[in-house]
């Protein structure tokens, strides 16, 4: 995996195509089923889109083919998900890596995609300006997520909708709650690869 910590692409996707995307999740969501992740109603982890037209032509686009490509070599797709997140507390995600949620030792590139134009305000990202050597000690939060104490440099990312980021599984990152009226999606996959 590529040292590279994170990069915006703006936009990733056209406002056809993200207005094919919030059709898929809106229509998973109207028939969803439980993921231990979720917290009620308020954050919502939505899996295995793929019967979804939308989120298939989404995956194979060149567009996001090139972003994955510039961290690494034969991407493969190894999981993918909407993440929804409605007003109230329980939105927040606190400073975590996606590598220390997994069994094995597997490092893989996420590309966060914005359904809905994201602001502090809304939930938006913020991520570490540096990548810690390894993966570290996640601890439970009061939100019952695995988390950990990160203190280094951060960006938080305000993106319009159709704009994405790509980062690598070690990178920390975090996202406040939604504090607006209007719920705030966005799509993530995870690709593995071989190292560039
Ligand atoms: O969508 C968000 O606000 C953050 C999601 C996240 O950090 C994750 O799924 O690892």
């Amino acid at each position: 995996m590529s040292v590279r910590t994170f990069e915006v692409a703006e936009p990733l996707v056209d406002d056809a195509h993200i207005a094919e995307l919030r059709r898929c999740c809106d229509a998973r969501l109207s028939n969803r089923g439980q993921n231990p992740m979720n917290r009620g109603d308020v954050r919502i982890f939505l899996t295995d889109n793929l019967g979804c037209d939308g989120v298939r032509s989404y995956l194979k686009s060149t567009a996001l083919q090139e972003l994955v490509g510039r961290f690494v070599r034969r991407p493969q797709l190894y999981h993918e998900q909407f993440v929804i997140k409605r007003n109230g507390p329980e939105g927040n995600f606190g400073w975590h890596q996606d590598g220390a949620y997994e069994d094995t030792a597997i490092d893989y590139v996420a590309v966060w995609l914005a359904l809905d134009a994201t602001t502090a305000e809304n939930g938006g990202l913020e991520l570490a300006t540096e990548i810690p050597g390894e993966i570290m000690v996640h601890r439970p939060d009061r939100n019952k997520d695995h988390t950990f104490c990160y203190q280094g440099g951060s960006a938080r990312l305000s993106l319009d909708a159709g704009s994405a980021v790509a980062f690598s599984s070690s990178l920390p990152h975090r996202s406040g709650p939604n504090t607006t009226s209007m719920a705030r999606r966005a799509h993530v996959s995870f690709w593995t690869g071989v190292e560039i």
